[in-house]
């Protein structure tokens, strides 16, 4: 893909697009967005590298994964459906791979649920979404690649209702594809239908895409599930932007933290239209309103669309997809983070990608941006006797182990303060036009400032050869201040080749009222999840250290400002290991 040519760039996020226009010309063998290495997609692993695995994130025991594409809670199970590789460990022979959880925590994998064997999916089953129909009926809408290589969008519906685990399901010849792409629409970018909602008496779903460089949500509409007629406008769409894969539409209430189903309207409701930019690999949003007279989205002011919009996470955090949880009336994200190591380095290993830890997301009181959490599930994973510090004084140049605490498989919460913010150093102008994460790639954390850079050393080696900051740094700007928060993979691994980005985003808050700020990290091996100020900002990075690997991994707090800090509270627990995805065999019942 795109994303893997940059792996070892720090240009912004335009120059990754220039980048990217030309590259994706040139290339042959580009499907979809994922590049295919011929040779290597159907190399099944021999051995399976433990090294960098995830102990609490998903994975499935080998090969390469990517996408969420399907999360659905139905009949008391949660049901992920993902994008799957059996045969090896890049892209390719994707199958839609099925697991089950009773808590989003522990899973257990069964059968593939979708395989690539009709006419209208022959060359490919891509990804979709799932919808609840009345009577409690779970449909999967999907992209097929027909023979002709034209993607079309599919159906497939549960073979046995009362299963209580979907184990197996149908693609019916009757009705598939339910939208085939008509001659004004480009049909080797046409897919990723999303969840269908249902309003003035007809369900409604979109389907990404682009015209030219105008990335474009189609917007297809049905009576009765059957067929689907495509709207005489877009839902929505955006100059400049180039192909919208994997788009998610949902509601999300203007106060409070409840979610909501995704047919759910009103008048105070606003929406969230998310879109996964191929050109950036990076998923952006913006929050507006759903006219649902004149079947359009339109952003609010200020909520922008492309790579000068929000995103959901600074970091490493691609083809993202929400559900509402009718169990617990919350709206849960989930993305996909891709490995940064190189496709040879994949083949070696024997697995390639994990996905993030679910978040619950609401919007922000402000209306303007969204919050995300971890959901409090993972919590059951955090072990009975927590590391805890109270009201230590970090003085400048200084960095403070956090012992006792397994420093590769952790959960950290901590909450900075500071007396004054005299002493912040001004913004650049020239950093106005930068994205943050060339500001951080400049402002390093061995880079002493005056407010800042403080935070955690994450999977740092004793000596500290190898170590991911996960920092802030306050500044001036006119009468205000700006809080700069990095995940800086640059010194996260002694090897050679790998893509070490030095990830941030600016954070909302008004530091000079609160003089605080709060920090969650969740460390798990080769990744590094980070909530600034309760989800404001997010940033994920994957590292692979050489030296602080296992349990040589150790976690410090720092700080390189003259302003001294306060560790007003900090606790950090040892992380369990969850069942992950050890097969349900047949006639076996969930754990
Ligand atoms: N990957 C899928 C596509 C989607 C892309 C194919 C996202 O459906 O657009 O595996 O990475």
């Amino acid at each position: 893909m795109c994303g893997e040519k940059l792996r070892s760039s720090t240009a912004t996020s335009l120059h990754v697009a220039a980048f990217c226009v030309v590259v994706a010309a040139t290339i042959i063998g580009v499907q979809g967005s994922h590049k295919v290495y011929p040779e290597l997609q159907s190399l099944p692993a021999e051995k399976v590298d433990e090294t960098h695995r995830t102990g609490y994130h998903f994975q499935p025991p080998k090969h390469w994964i990517n996408g969420i594409f399907c999360p659905m809670y139905f009949n008391g199970l949660y049901h992920l459906f993902y994008q799957y590789n059996p045969k090896g460990s890049v892209w390719g022979n994707i199958v839609w791979a099925h697991s089950v959880s009773k808590d989003l925590i522990n899973w257990q994998a069964l059968e593939p649920a979708i395989e690539a064997t009709k006419p209208f999916d022959i060359k490919g089953c891509w990804s979709g979404s799932a919808t609840i129909l009345p009577g409690n009926k779970p449909v999967i809408l999907y992209t097929g690649v027909d023979k002709h290589n034209r993607q079309v969008q599919d159906y497939a519906v549960p073979t046995n209702l009362s299963d209580p685990y979907l184990r197996s399901w149908v693609k019916p010849s009757k009705g598939n594809p339910f939208i085939d792409p008509d001659r004004s629409v480009n049909a080797s970018a046409f897919r990723d239908p999303t969840t269908a909602w249902f309003v003035n008496g007809e369900w409604h779903t979109v389907v990404g895409s682009k015209r030219d460089m105008v990335g474009v949500a189609y917007l297809y509409t049905s009576k009765d599930f059957k067929k689907w007629v495509r709207a005489k406008e877009p839902l929505h769409s955006a100059r400049g932007t180039g192909m919208w894969e994997c788009p998610d539409f949902y509601p999300v209430s203007p106060t409070g933290r409840r979610g909501l189903d995704t047919s759910a309207l009103g008048k105070e409701v606003k929406h969230v239209f998310k879109v996964s930019l191929d050109l950036t690999r990076f998923d952006y949003y913006t929050i507006g309103v759903y006219d649902k007279e004149k079947e359009k989205y339109v952003p609010d002011l200020g909520s922008v669309d492309s790579w000068a919009g929000l995103r959901y996470d600074y970091g490493n955090f691609y083809a993202s997809k929400s559900f509402f949880d009718y169990k617990k009336h919350r709206r849960v994200l989930w993305g996909w983070a891709n490995e940064s190591d190189g496709e040879a380095r994949d083949k070696d290993k024997g697995w390639a990608g994990i996905q993030l830890i679910p978040r619950k997301v609401w919007l922000d009181p402000s209306g303007k941006q969204l919050l995300q959490w971890p959901i409090k599930e993972l919590e059951m994973l955090r072990s009975p006797d927590p590391r805890k510090l109270n009201s230590k004084v970090l003085k400048h140049g200084r960095h403070v182990e956090v012992d006792g605490i397994t420093g590769a498989q952790a959960d950290v919460e901590v909450t900075f303060s500071f007396r004054s913010l005299d002493r912040a150093e001004p913004f650049d102008p020239k950093w106005a036009d930068l994205p943050a994460q060339d500001v951080c790639h400049q402002k390093g954390s061995t880079v002493p400032g005056g407010l800042g850079p403080f935070g955690l050393l994450t999977v740092a080696s004793e000596k500290l050869e190898e170590f991911t900051p996960v920092m802030f740094r306050v500044f001036k700007k006119g009468g205000k201040h700006v809080v700069l928060f990095c995940s800086d993979a640059t010194s996260s691994s002694l090897a050679k080749g790998l893509y070490k980005p030095s990830f941030a985003g600016y954070v909302d808050v008004d530091v000079s009222k609160t003089k605080k700020i709060s920090l969650r990290s969740l460390i798990d091996h080769s990744v590094v999840e980070s909530f600034a100020e309760g989800g404001k900002t997010v940033i994920t990075s994957r590292v692979y250290p050489t030296l602080a690997t296992g349990t040589k991994a150790r976690l410090f707090l720092f700080n390189n400002g003259t302003e001294e800090i306060e560790v007003d509270k900090l606790t950090a627990w040892n992380m369990g290991k969850p069942v992950m995805n050890v097969p349900l065999n047949k006639g076996a019942s969930i754990n």
